[in-house]
């Protein structure tokens, strides 16, 4: 397949997707849904990738979706926004969830609505510092989608997701760091080089452990603790037997620095 509006790139074991509507703020179409598919299944199932890193050309990470497409003639019947959700935003967080490999996330400028909340769906995210994130929802009658209701609350908390749900104010990357809806901040002309370098970190890193660390984490928010400690259990031992773990601790001991294949 080859693509219009995502740009895809495979180098030094990271797989680079970039969201490329520059002139509409990479807002979401049903091509670049589409594409977006072909490319996250194309990381999971195949190639050398082992980590996805998300980002977008020009000012924007992403303004959410389309609006354009979303126009409404006065006596048309109303859109299923739930058959959307459904059919092409949900589908695309639990593609990102279920990746065995860590996915992080650069958001270059401003990340608005369902772009916001696709940014919260990584395991690690970077943010330029002129960047912002919107819940820009509530100012066209909508409420947060593509994760936004489960990922802000377990971020931030509760009394600062409503706000920023209910008022769709522009939060900057350094209150949202602050805040801890992200990871850091990146002054803007070193956000690609920074992030590139950590997802190639990331890519030499024991794959297989990090995929049961993002798993446990994901799992966490609903789990008692006694559940917890079973999963981490259950987890843990396939840790144990991975080979990575076995070259980590043979690395330790010897002194010398681990080579980790992933496996
Ligand atoms: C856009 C968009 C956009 C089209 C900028 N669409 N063109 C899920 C299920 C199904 C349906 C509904 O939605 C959802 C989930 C959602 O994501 S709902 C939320 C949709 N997103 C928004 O409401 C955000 C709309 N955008 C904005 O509020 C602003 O553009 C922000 C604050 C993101 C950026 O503002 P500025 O920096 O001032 O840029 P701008 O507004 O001038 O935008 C630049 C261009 O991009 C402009 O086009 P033009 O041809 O005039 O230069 C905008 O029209 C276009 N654009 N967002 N979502």
């Amino acid at each position: 397949m080859s693509y219009s509006s995502i740009l895809f790139a495979e180098e030094a074991g990271v797989a680079t997707i970039t969201l490329n509507r520059p002139e509409k703020l990479n807002s979401f179409t049903a091509t670049m849904h589409a594409e977006l598919k072909h490319a996250v299944k194309r990381v999971g199932e195949g190639g050398t990738a082992r980590c996805l890193l998300l980002t977008g050309a020009g000012r924007g990470f992403c303004a959410g979706q389309d609006l354009s497409d979303r126009v409404m003639g006065k006596d048309a019947a109303p859109p299923d926004l739930g058959h959307t959700l459904s059919t092409l935003y949900n589908p695309l967080v639990l593609s990102l969830r279920a990746l065995e490999m860590p996915v992080v996330c650069a958001v270059n400028g401003v990340a608005a609505g369902a772009g916001a909340n696709l940014a919260l769906a990584c395991d690690i995210v970077l943010a330029a510092r002129s960047a912002s994130f919107i819940q820009a929802f509530c100012k066209i009658g909508l409420m947060p989608d593509c994760g936004g209701t489960y990922f802000l609350p377990r971020l931030v908390g509760t009394a600062r997701a409503m706000g920023l749900a209910l008022l769709g104010d522009k939060l900057p990357a350094e209150q949202a760091a602050d805040w801890g809806l992200i990871w850091k901040v990146v002054d803007d002309d070193k956000l690609a080089a920074e992030s590139q370098a950590l997802a190639r970190h990331l890519a030499t890193q024991p794959t297989k452990g990090l995929t049961l660390i993002r798993q446990a984490l994901h799992q966490s928010a609903g789990n008692t603790i006694e559940r917890q400690l079973a999963v981490e259990a259950d987890l843990q031992r396939q840790a144990g037997r991975t080979a990575d773990y076995r070259e980590g601790v043979a690395a330790f001991m010897g002194k010398r620095p681990a080579k980790f294949t992933g496996s």
